[in-house]
Parts: structure tokens; C-alpha cells; sequence
């Protein structure tokens, strides 16, 4: 093993990309005003629809209790017709499905920093612009955080994403993120530039959650419960996080049933796979006994660089939802160790796939309004007194 050792996350292997429907050469048309406008009203009598017909509408829809029409806006304006409610898409299925919306109504994250260790992020973006606390470039080629890649932008967004456009909005919208670049424009980088920024992190406080969306490939798989003595700066990294109150979340993986690379190997990893909107898992999702949970991690919404949006899929993007819902247990209870979120996070997930435990799933599907309710039984670590961590600290605890 030397301190050389590549790695890479797949990017864009899973990515779904939302088609612009612009070619080359064809400019987009300026806007037009509508000529018509969807209009309902009480009647169904055809007498009277009629009339409205012979004035320039048409009818759509007749149901039981009333007719929908189409009418140039001035003319059904004119007949007084009422006009239609819009409704729009919200996806907050990635929020929905481990109920961080329910959550949301009481606790947004907001005094809690998520270190987002990726390609960096597009600080610019709207829905991020006031959640980007500072950052850190570990990469050789530039000391700017700004991403070059696009994939950090995509995971900061699910975490603290404002819903300027509603269905981005992120699991902790009220989350800072302060910003690791670890991986170059390609998504590639080095381990020992992530143990580096793990342990900038810790020694200078500058976040409660370290968040990767970023894991080795083969043959650095590992399907047993740890991997603990492959890397071993990298497990004392985790192993230090941990112990000064950080918690660490990281992505299982895209290597299907080949097993779990680092860091999401790791003891002390909270280890996060992919399900789809229906709780089944991702086809592509990693399987190893080091999973800890599932979240949304296919057709996820969120931030593309450039004040842009669209969808991807990957455990990258499960990951972070995770991230978020951490970040809403540690604004109701700051307190909280990074056991005793592990615990909480594994012992109120809802089980799917094989019956309790399974290496796909691991304990199930998070749950954060049970995690947030929930009792650890844990001390900080292990049974032993909790640990300091930054809510201890500004409480003058420790
Ligand atoms: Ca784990
Ligand atoms: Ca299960």
C-alpha cells in the first residue's frame, strides 16, 4: 500500500441528464403571450357552452360539477369565468422518503457545518450562495475551491439546497457547508488528499459532519465489516473525527455486489447506499456489511454549476441526503456523539429488502423523525462518557 494509491468516483456513469432540447444552431424563440387560458366554471349546461364556444373558447373537460375551457385571456376574463389553479411538480421524494420534510417544520440545520469533501462547489449558485462558509483546496493544480467538475455543486445542493426552486430544496436547507476540494475536474483524486482534509477539518473545528460522496474502486473492495487495515492514516482519521464529536457519512458505493470501497469501509463510517423512490434498492447500489442505511439515490434534483439544476443518480447523492438529515439531529440536540447518531440513524431506519440487517440495505431506510425522537442507549463512544464535541464546547462542557 503506498500513499500514491488512486482512487476514483464514478461520475456520470449513472447520470441521468435532463436534455436541453436546443441544437446547435437554433436559437430559442422570444417569449409569446399566451392566446389562450384555461378557464372553470360552474355549468355544464351545453346551452352555455355553447355560447362561451361561439365566443372563441373551447371546452376541455365537462366533469359532474363543472366544465374546464380554453378562451383567449381578455374574453374569458370578460364572461367572468373563473381561471384554473396551476399546479407544479415538487420532488422532494429524497426529502419525503426519510420524512426530513416532517423535520424541516421544526429543524433546518441551521447552526450546524457540513464539510462537503468533493470537487469543490460552485459557490455562486443561488440555492447555495449564502450556505458556503469557506473551503480549502487539497488538490495539487489550484488553490481554489470553486468546482471544476460539477459533482460537488450536485451533492452541496442536497444537502442545503434553499428551494429557491422548490424541488431542490435540501435535506437541512438551514446547513453550512464549508468546502474540501478533494478530487480534481475529472473526479478523481488521491486518498491521502482526503485524509489530509479530514484532519484539516478536525484540527481547525470547522465542521460537525464530514460528508464523501467519493469512495475507491476495485480491487479496494471490501464486503466484510470493516476495512480498517487497508489505509491506515485514513482510519485514524475517522477514528480522531469521531472522537472529537465529528461525525463522518460516506457513500457505499456503485460497484454492486463487488463490496465496499474506502472510506465507507471504515469503522466508525456512517455508510450510506441507494435505494430508489419506491424503497427498492439501486441496481448499481454497493453491498457489503459496512452499509449502515439507505436513502433516495436515484433521480435525485438538485444544483448543476452554472446557477443550473437537473438529475442524477449514484450512492454520491444518497450520501448527502443523509448528510442533511445528520445536520437536522445535531440542530435539535447538539450534544448528540457520532455514535449515538450511528445508533439512532441503524436502530429507527425502516427496514427493506432482506428481513433486519442486510448487506444492501443495511438497516433500512433513514427515518429522521424517528432519529431525531430517538433515545441512544450509547454513550459518546462505546459506553464510555460522551465525548467533546462543538455543542459541549460552546457550552463551556468541556
Ligand atoms: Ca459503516
Ligand atoms: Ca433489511
Amino acid at each position: 500500500m503506498t500513499k500514491t494509491l488512486q482512487y476514483s468516483l464514478v461520475i456520470g456513469l449513472f447520470s441521468i441528464l435532463l436534455a436541453s432540447g436546443i441544437s446547435a444552431g437554433v436559437a430559442a424563440l422570444p417569449e409569446q403571450v399566451p392566446n389562450v387560458a384555461r378557464f372553470v366554471t360552474s355549468t355544464t349546461d351545453s346551452i352555455v357552452l355553447d355560447v362561451y364556444e361561439s365566443k372563441g373558447c373551447s371546452v376541455k373537460y365537462i366533469f359532474e360539477e363543472m366544465s374546464a375551457l380554453d378562451c383567449p385571456p381578455a374574453i374569458g376574463r370578460l364572461m367572468g369565468l373563473q381561471e384554473d389553479i396551476q399546479v407544479f411538480a415538487v420532488d422532494v421524494v429524497a426529502n419525503d422518503q426519510v420524512k426530513a420534510t416532517e423535520v424541516q417544520a421544526t429543524f433546518s440545520g441551521s447552526g450546524v457545518t457540513v464539510a462537503v469533501l468533493d470537487t469543490g462547489v460552485d459557490r455562486t449558485h443561488p440555492e447555495l450562495k449564502i450556505s458556503i462558509v469557506s473551503g480549502v483546496s487539497f488538490v495539487a493544480y489550484t488553490t481554489s475551491f470553486d468546482d471544476d467538475n460539477g459533482h460537488g455543486t450536485f451533492v452541496s445542493g442536497l444537502i442545503t439546497s434553499d428551494g429557491i426552486v422548490p424541488k431542490s430544496l435540501g435535506s437541512a436547507p438551514g446547513a453550512d457547508i464549508w468546502v474540501g476540494k478533494v478530487l480534481d475536474s475529472n473526479g478523481g483524486g488521491f486518498l491521502s488528499d482526503t485524509v489530509a482534509a479530514i484532519n484539516y477539518v478536525v484540527a481547525h473545528d470547522k465542521a460537525d459532519i464530514i460528508s464523501m460522496s467519493l469512495g475507491t474502486g476495485d480491487p479496494y473492495l471490501y464486503k466484510g465489516k470493516n476495512c480498517d487495515r487497508v489505509y491506515p492514516a485514513m482510519t485514524s482519521a475517522i477514528k480522531n473525527a469521531n472522537a472529537k464529536g465529528v461525525t463522518v457519512v460516506a457513500a457505499a458505493g456503485n460497484d454492486g455486489t463487488s463490496g465496499v470501497g474506502l472510506p465507507g469501509c471504515i469503522t466508525g463510517v456512517i455508510t450510506v447506499g441507494a435505494v430508489d423512490y419506491t424503497g427498492s434498492p439501486a441496481w448499481f447500489t454497493s453491498t457489503g456489511r459496512s452499509v449502515d442505511v439507505v436513502a433516495l439515490g436515484v433521480d435525485n434534483y438538485s444544483t448543476k454549476m452554472g446557477d443550473k439544476y437537473g438529475t442524477s443518480s449514484g450512492t454520491s447523492f444518497s450520501t448527502p441526503v443523509v448528510a442533511g438529515v445528520v445536520a437536522l439531529m445535531i440542530d435539535k440536540d447538539s450534544d448528540l456523539s457520532p455514535k449515538q447518531i450511528q445508533e439512532a440513524l441503524r436502530n429507527t431506519a425502516v427496514d427493506v429488502g432482506g428481513d433486519g440487517f442486510d448487506r444492501t440495505t443495511g438497516y433500512g431506510i433513514v427515518d429522521a423523525v424517528a432519529a431525531i425522537n430517538y433515545s441512544p442507549t450509547s454513550g459518546g463512544d462505546g459506553g464510555s462518557e460522551p465525548k467533546c464535541n462543538k455543542g459541549m464546547q460552546k457550552r463551556g462542557l468541556c
